[in-house]
This record gives C-alpha cells, structure tokens and sequence, in this order.
C-alpha cells in the first residue's frame, strides 16, 4: 500500500491506532468462526466521528477499500477483508464513550463501538433495560448490532436492533457525516434514513453513533426448561404460552435433542435440567417490571399442556444459577458446533405457523440427499427464526466441504422459500449468503438495491465483496 496513505492516516489517528503487524491484525483478518481470513495493508482504529470522517475522506481520494468492523463475531463472512491485500479494516473498538442516558425521553446515545454488553450495563446503571441479549454480547459492538439488524433472545418481546434505534450518526463514503442522533419517536419528515443504514453491513457508511430506546427493568423473571416430542408440540405451547402470559412471554427457543447432546459433550459444566430423553427442548422465560408473580404464571401454564401430554417434562428454574445454567446450555450450540465439526449454517425465518411443518420436510430432504449428517436445528423460534445447520466433520476435505454446502443450500433454501421464507434472518448476508441473495431476490428487488448502492457509494469502496 501506498505508505504515504499510511502516513496520512496515522496523523488523523495516531501511531497507536494503526495496526501494522501481521501478528497483531490476526484478530481482525479472521473471524469468529474461522471461515474466512484475508489480508489488510492496515487495520484503523479511529477514536471519534471527526477521525472516522477524515479517515473515510483519505481512503476515497485514494481509491482503497474499506471493510468497517466493530466486534468480529459476525456469522457471514462481513467483516473479514478479501484476500488482495488493499481493504482496510475501520475498527470501531476505540469509539466506546456512552454519550448520554436520558432517563426521561427513555434513551441511551452512544458509540458505535461500545459493546453490546456496556450498554445493558449503562442502563441498568441508570435504572433502565436494553433488552437486546445475543450470546456474543460481551464482545459484540452496537454498530455490529445495528448493521447487521442482529436479532438473539429477547426479540418475540422488544423486537430486532432496528426495532430498538431511534436515531444514527453515519459517516458517508465521501467523508460527510449524517448526524441522525434524535430521539424521536415520531419523526415523518422524509424518507427513512436511519432504516436504510440499519441492516446494511457496512456497505452504505460506517455507524458511529446510535441513539436507542430504554425499557423499564424487568425486576421479575421465571424461566423454564422444557421436553416435548415433536417441533408441533413446541410450537403449539408457544401459542398456549402467548395467550395466556401475553407481553411477559419474552424468550422462546427451541432445539433439537442433538443440540442439547452436543453442547453437554463439548461445553464443560453445560447439563440438561431434565432427567429424560426428548426429541426437542424449549427454554422459555417471562419478566415483568414487577417483582412477584411471574413462577405463579408460569407454573400452571405449563401444568395444563404437560397434563395433556403436549410436552412430556418441565423444569422452573428456582433461583438465579438454575436459570443462568439454562442459559449457559442454549447459548452453548455455537460453541459446541465449532468444536465438533464444520457447520453448513442456515439461518432462515418462517411464518411461525409452518415451522413445524418446514422441519419435516427438510429434515426428510437433507436425510434423503445427504443420509447420515446431523442436523442442528434451533432458534428464536417465538420469532420464525431458526439455525437450520448441518454438521459436517472437522477434517472435511475444502472441496468437499464448498460442494456439500453448494448442495444443502440448495436443498434447505429452495423449500424455504418455497414455504414463504427468508434465508436471511439475523446474522446478515455478508460474504456467505451473497450468491444465495441474488438468486432468490427478484430483479425488481436487486435493482432497487444496486441502485440505493450506486447513489450512496458510486466508487464501490464500502465492504466489497458483500452482501450485493
Ligand atoms: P462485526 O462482526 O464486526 O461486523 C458485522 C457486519 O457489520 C460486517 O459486515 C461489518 O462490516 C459491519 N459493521 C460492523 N460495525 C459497523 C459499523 N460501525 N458501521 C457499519 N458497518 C459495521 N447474531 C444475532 O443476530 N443473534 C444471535 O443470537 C447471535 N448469537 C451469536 C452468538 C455467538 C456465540 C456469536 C459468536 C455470534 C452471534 N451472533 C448473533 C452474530 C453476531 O454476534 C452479530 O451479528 C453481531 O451483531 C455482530 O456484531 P459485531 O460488532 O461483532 O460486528
Ligand atoms: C444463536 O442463536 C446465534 O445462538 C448463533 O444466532 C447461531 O451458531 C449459530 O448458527
Ligand atoms: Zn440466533
């Protein structure tokens, strides 16, 4: 790269916030997974908007790349650079002031790169909620969140990241910056800008600000663990559980048997609360601002399906580290995927009323092209949402592996559009599902898209390689 670039940006940014040695950028040129690793001449890490912007002016002036990162744990491949060498990365992991809370507008205003699990705290400091809860909280970055529209726990409730924004800043690929910090909520005058931004995978700007609603805390909790035969059964006790708990019901997962197997094999200290085997599992928590009640809810509610044989066992978490357990096992299947094998994943959505009916048709379809590969199904299933992976082994030869996931794709993909869904539901398109994108949008879709792309990015300097 061009050292004079090297030298301009480290007069906007310090010697300090370039990384220059190879060793050092390992953590930003590969990601979680370790699926994707590329090269990066320079990995930048501004400290504020001003610098984002002068650093955003200089790449543009000389035609280089930038790939925007906040946290690296990305699920798709958006925030890792390709392999040529000339993307920087933008790291946002120096941009970690919590601006403003306003306790009474019910607002926090913060940087972009303040990690997911810095706000819940700053808002539990200020007596407040932020329910966006994700597995990867403690090392995720809001601006990852907002770009990438992540979903996690507590969406059935509180809705997605896009759901919780109420206002952005956003530097421009030609270094302007858009501040949309309000916190509003009512605001008609125009078309919706902030919306365009969220979701967009760093290659429209860079998020360096957010403005996000707060909730009051839920100072009440019951959570449950429970066995059931069938994904019919879970779905029909979700229906069940809605009526009856309304708006307290504000997590429900799913996962299969497997699953529970494999994070209790490879996630140390993880165990299953229920003695028996059950072909699926759900753990289902309510809240509420108030403190009492909630185990009182929740107890009966199950009693009657468990009664009627719709689930076959239940397990109320009596105190805190019963409940945290629960936890450790749902948030446990990413971990316990990478160490057992290599993971084809499908992240997809449904209309909740064809799940049940989805999982058989797929996992017929996968047992009949693919015989003998596990699949590790689970998810958000209160939202639609659900990891539909195939597990295959560790030592899969490469080939192999991009011609299995070419096939399952394929096989998964095609019946969930068919069945009125989306193969993209929380972790973004990013590198990973760009080829699938542009299969199943429609050119109406995809024009429309280029077209936003083509406006706010005429040099195709922002992420390349992604999402379109
Ligand atoms: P990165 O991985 O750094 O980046 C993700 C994308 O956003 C890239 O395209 C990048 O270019 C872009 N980007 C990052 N910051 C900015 C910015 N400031 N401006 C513009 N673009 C930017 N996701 C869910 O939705 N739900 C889950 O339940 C969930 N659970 C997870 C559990 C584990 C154990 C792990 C490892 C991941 C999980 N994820 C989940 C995926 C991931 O954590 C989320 O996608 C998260 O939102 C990414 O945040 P990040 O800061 O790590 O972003
Ligand atoms: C979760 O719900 C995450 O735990 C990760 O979205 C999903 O590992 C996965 O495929
Ligand atoms: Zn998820």
């Amino acid at each position: 790269m061009d050292s004079e670039l090297i030298r301009r940006l480290a007069h906007v940014v310090g010697d300090d916030g370039l990384v220059l040695d190879e060793a050092a950028q390992a953590p930003y040129v590969e990601d979680w997974l370790r699926k994707w690793r590329g090269r990066t001449p320079v990995v930048v890490r501004p400290r504020n908007t001003t610098e984002v912007a002068a650093v955003m002016r200089l790449c543009r002036q000389n035609g280089t790349p930038v790939v925007p990162q906040g946290g690296n744990t990305g699920m798709s491949g958006g925030a890792a650079p390709d392999d040529s060498g000339a993307q920087v990365i933008l790291s946002l992991n120096r941009m970690k002031r919590i601006r403003e809370v306003d306790a009474v507008n019910n607002t926090i205003t913060v940087d972009a790169g303040v990690l997911l699990a810095d706000v819940q705290d700053a808002a539990r400091d200020a007596g407040r909620h932020f329910p966006l809860s994700l597995g990867a909280e403690g090392s995720c970055t809001i601006g990852g969140n907002l770009a990438t529209n992540a979903g996690g726990t507590a969406v059935l409730r509180y809705g997605n990241t896009r759901d919780l924004a109420l206002g952005l800043e956003v530097v421009l690929p030609d270094g302007r910056v858009w501040s949309g910090l309000r916190g509003l909520r009512k605001d008609n005058t125009g078309y919706d800008l902030r919306g365009l931004f969220i979701g967009s995978e760093g290659t429209l700007g860079i998020i360096t600000g957010a403005v996000l609603k707060l909730y009051p805390r839920p100072l009440g909790r019951a959570t449950a663990w429970v066995g059931a035969p069938s994904p019919d059964a879970v779905v029909s006790l979700l229906t069940r559980l809605q009526a009856r708990c309304g708006e307290r019901l504000t997590a429900f997962e799913m996962m299969s048997a497997y699953c529970v197997t494999l994070v209790s094999r490879h996630v140390s200290g993880a165990a299953c609360p229920l003695a028996g085997a059950h072909a699926y599992h759900a753990l289902i928590e309510l809240s509420d601002a108030v403190p009492e009640g909630l185990a009182e809810l929740l107890e009966p509610a199950l009693a009657g399906p468990l009664e009627e044989g719709l689930i076959a066992d239940a397990a109320i978490a009596t105190n805190e580290s019963q409940a945290k357990a629960m936890w450790r096992l749902r948030e446990g299947i990413s971990q316990a995927q990478v160490r057992a094998g290599k993971a084809v994943k499908h992240d997809i959505a449904l209309p909740i009323s064809r799940l049940a009916a989805f999982i058989k048709e797929a996992d017929a379809a996968v047992e009949r092209e693919f015989p003998g590969l596990p699949i590790v199904n689970f998810g958000h299933v209160g939202d639609g949402n659900l990891h539909y992976n195939v597990l295959l082994p560790l030592d899969v030869p490469h080939e192999e592996y991009v011609q299995l996931t070419a096939g399952l794709n394929r096989c998964v993909h095609d019946l969930v559009v068919q069945r009125g869904g989306s193969i993209s539901a929380e972790h973004g398109v990013g590198q990973l599902r760009r080829d699938e994108l542009r299969r199943y949008k429609s050119t109406v879709e995809m024009d429309l898209m280029l077209m936003i792309k083509r406006a706010l990015d005429p040099d195709q300097l922002m992420n390349p390689g992604k999402l379109l």
